[in-house]
């Protein structure tokens, strides 16, 4: 009797969203492993890396660079290396997406099963097919890394989905019989309790086997093929360097300066580029099948082989110092390599360009676009189509099989992975620029000290000095000065050394006669014509960083002084 009046009503059938969502989940975890699987065993799409296009696509702008500068910082908080751990952060956030869609779907689901009370299997089912159907369309939309027949690709998708969908129902059918059994007396609550416990805990451990061995399988069988392995370029030939471009204020540069230990390398080993793009992994483009569509205003469509670019102009070779817009003063969103090329106006008059086209409007296969200026292209020899870097095909992450380059602009100006260039009359907002960064791009004149070399310390005639040592980049507008300042001293001239050409950064070298304890140092540049760079502080966005650069250092006194 008194049992009979605490004993709630039996609510058999229902089991909560949240439930839903934590078994939606935890299914959606070998689902992932499984897609890894076939990704590096048949080049199956991997769903989550597509997921991130798509929300990526379309977020706000401001949503996209507020996250992106948020992530920036907390990578510089921990002193990390920018760009790869800024892509493999999104690898993870792409993950962690997918498993929240599969949360969410898990809830639906058991909350329309609570109210229709019967035929689980079927609407699990529903529920899968329905989210596997949106998932396809997705990966069909942005189709990121996927080399498979695009059909089984789908049908994959589908399919992986609706088995979730029929394991969620299942899930759900136990859950309820372990209800059931909970309250039907005359069961002891403590087993009953555990009963549920160790369901979870079963699942839990099931899903977590299949998951690891799916993903460890995966990380095993993945070969990292790089498609542009299989092509070869030939880079000899002309290399434009300063000399050969402007005349060189010559007197401000010396050849071969001596550079301090812990400058960065004139030139950035290939390995060691930075590298930023849109997408959590780079397009695959199969240089074999490959055309390049040229259209718009030229005298006729073109679709262009890989190999007629390379092997019908003449290479040219130039040193260039590439840095993204979202290099802030300091960063390491900045390289320097060899690129080899063609000429954009030796390209022009051979498609035949329009004179009245004033905009090439070039797309990238991973959906990012951006509208270059011709006047660039007419007047300056150096932008130039580019298909090597540091004399081997552009690496897959690097744009294979082909980008672009446009002096004196920052990097998202200068589309990778090419696949369609379009003459046009009329100026377009690229990728960026309609998520409100600068329209035009042009490089902020910077400079940094990248070393105080305490391990060089020496001696001469009495006088005790630390070499200090750094770049300075101007874009292609060139560097004509750089100067040192000690905490609140007065600015001092560096000695330069010789560019490898108008569009890298410069190296620079400052001794300086010093007294033991802590410094500031501060360093400015001046661009060719003596304009000096901008003091004041801007930040990345929308125009690229400005302000001084500085380094703190305690020197000690040189030994025996
Ligand atoms: N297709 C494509 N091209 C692109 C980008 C991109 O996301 N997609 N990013 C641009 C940006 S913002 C920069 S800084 C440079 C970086 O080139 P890198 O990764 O080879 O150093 O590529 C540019 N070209
Ligand atoms: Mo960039």
């Amino acid at each position: 009797m008194e049992n009979a009046i605490s004993t709630p009503k039996p609510r058999v059938g229902r089991v909560s969203f949240l439930m839903g969502m934590l078994i939606g989940a935890l299914f959606t975890l070998p689902l992932l492993a499984l897609l890894y699987l076939a990704d590096n065993l048949l080049g199956l799409p991997f769903l989550p890396f597509d997921v991130f296009s798509f929300v990526r696509d379309i977020l706000p702008g401001w949503v996209l660079t507020t996250g992106i500068d948020s992530m920036v910082a907390v990578i510089r908080l921990f002193g990390l290396d920018t760009d790869t751990t800024a892509k493999i952060a999104e690898q993870w956030m792409a993950i962690g997406m997918v498993v929240a869609v599969g949360a969410v779907f898990g809830g639906m689901a058991y909350i329309t099963m609570n109210l229709v009370k019967k035929q689980f299997g079927m609407i699990g089912l529903f529920e899968g097919l329905t989210l596997g159907a949106l998932m396809m369309l997705i990966v069909a939309g942005k189709n990121v890394s996927a080399t498979a027949d695009p059909i089984l690709s789908l049908v994959w998708i589908v399919g992986l989905y609706a088995l979730w969908g029929l394991a969620i129902a299942w899930a759900y059918q136990q859950l309820v019989d372990i209800r059931a059994r909970e309250i039907a007396p005359p069961l002891e609550p403590s087993t009953t309790t555990l009963d549920r416990r160790k369901f979870l805990i079963q699942v839990g451990g099931a899903t977590a086997t299949i998951t690891a061995v799916g993903a460890g399988l995966g990380a095993l069988l993945r070969t990292d093929v790089d498609t542009s392995d299989a092509f070869e370029v030939d880079t000899t030939g002309e290399t434009i360097t300063s000399a050969t471009t402007t005349e060189t204020g010559s007197s401000v540069f010396t050849e071969n300066l001596a550079i301090p230990k812990g400058t960065r390398p004139e030139i950035t080993p290939l390995d060691d580029h930075y590298r930023i793009d849109i997408s959590a992994i780079p397009p695959v483009v199969d240089g074999e099948s490959y055309r390049l569509k040229v259209h718009g205003m030229v005298t006729e469509p073109l679709e262009i082989k890989l190999t007629d670019l390379v092997e019908n102009y003449e290479p040219v070779n130039q040193y260039i110092t590439l840095s993204c817009i979202s290099n802030s003063i300091g960063g390491d969103l900045i390289s320097t390599t060899t690129w080899t090329g063609i000429p954009f106006r030796v390209l022009m008059e051979a498609w035949g360009v329009d004179p009245l086209a004033q905009y090439a409007k070039i797309l990238g296969a991973d959906g990012f676009d951006e509208w270059v200026p011709l006047g660039v292209a007419r007047n300056d020899d150096r932008m130039m189509l580019t298909y090597a870097w540091d004399g081997q095909p552009l690496k897959q992450k690097h744009g294979f099989p082909l980008r672009i380059y446009i002096p004196d602009r920052y990097g998202m100006k200068q589309p990778k992975w090419i696949t369609d260039i379009e003459f046009v009359r009329e100026w377009g907002e690229g990728y960026w620029v309609r998520r409100n960064w600068s329209e035009q791009a042009l490089v902020q004149t910077t400079s940094v000290i990248d070393t105080v070399a305490q391990d060089e310390i020496y001696t001469e005639n009495d006088v005790t000095y630390v070499p200090i040592g750094g770049i300075a980049y101007s874009g292609a507008k060139g560097i004509s000065a750089v100067e040192i300042k000690v905490d609140d001293g007065e600015w001092m001239p560096a000695q330069l050394r010789t560019p490898l050409s108008d569009t890298t950064w410069v190296q620079w070298r400052f001794d300086w006669a010093f007294t033991p304890g802590q410094h500031t140092f501060y360093v400015r540049a001046k661009e060719r014509g003596g304009k000096a760079q901008i003091e004041s502080n801007a930040p990345v966005r929308p125009d690229g960083a400005t302000g001084l650069h500085s380094r703190r250092a305690t020197l000690d006194s040189p030994s025996g002084a």
